[in-house]
């Protein structure tokens, strides 16, 4: 399988399992999870090509680890980013002083005023570098990093969660928490 097919296959199982189970006939449960055998079914019956080989090349080589599996390889999941009211179980840690949140310009003005918000995802998502922040914002066009007063937040009383793929989330962040890199 070449990189471009990777990319559309992640793509599609992306939205399956985290903004519209239905396209392949799905229900997630109530932590997010898909059984492995009715997403190939669901994929061949949306006229996917979608092999067991093909999903779990996408699952172990996936850059940013986006989906897991359940450790007997029978469930499968994405550890971040829905649209759809899943609980995944990630437990409150304590975050680093300074997290990091990449954006782009045109944003500024609304954040400014009214800090981050999710908008369409559960959590506003943060990255502990600045790096990776740069690269999110990017997909949007020249990227501004900004930084998140993290540990003032979290001893103000602001809960963190941190994902199996290194991604902190949080509920919103006001706009006194935010400053430039
Ligand atoms: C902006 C990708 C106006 C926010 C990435 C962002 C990440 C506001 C956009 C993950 C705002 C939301 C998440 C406000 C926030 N007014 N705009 N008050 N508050 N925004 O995609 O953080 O490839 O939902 O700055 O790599 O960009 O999907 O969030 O630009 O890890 O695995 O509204 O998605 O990962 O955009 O990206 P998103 P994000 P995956």
């Amino acid at each position: 399988m070449n990189t471009k097919e990777r990319v559309r296959a992640s793509k599609f199982l992306a939205r399956v399992l985290r903004h519209d189970p239905g396209l392949a006939g799905l229900r997630l449960d109530a932590q997010g999870w898909a059984g492995v055998e009715d997403l190939l079914t669901g994929c061949r019956d949306a006229g996917i090509r979608l092999s067991r080989e093909t999903l779990a090349e996408v699952v172990g080589n996936n850059d940013k680890k986006r989906f897991a599996l359940s450790p007997d390889g029978t469930r499968i999941r994405a550890q971040q980013g829905h649209s759809v009211d899943v609980d995944l179980g990630w437990e409150p840690s304590v975050p680093p002083e300074l997290l990091h949140h990449g954006t782009v310009g045109r944003f500024l003005p609304a954040i400014a005023a009214e800090g981050l918000r999710p908008m369409n995802r559960h959590d506003v998502h943060l990255s502990p570098d600045t790096e990776t922040a740069r690269r999110v914002g990017a997909r949007r066009g020249t990227p501004v990093v900004l930084s998140v007063a993290a540990g003032r937040m979290h001893a103000d009383g602001h809960v963190f969660r941190v994902t199996g793929n290194g991604v902190w989330l949080v509920a919103a962040v006001p706009p006194e928490y935010l400053g430039g890199s």
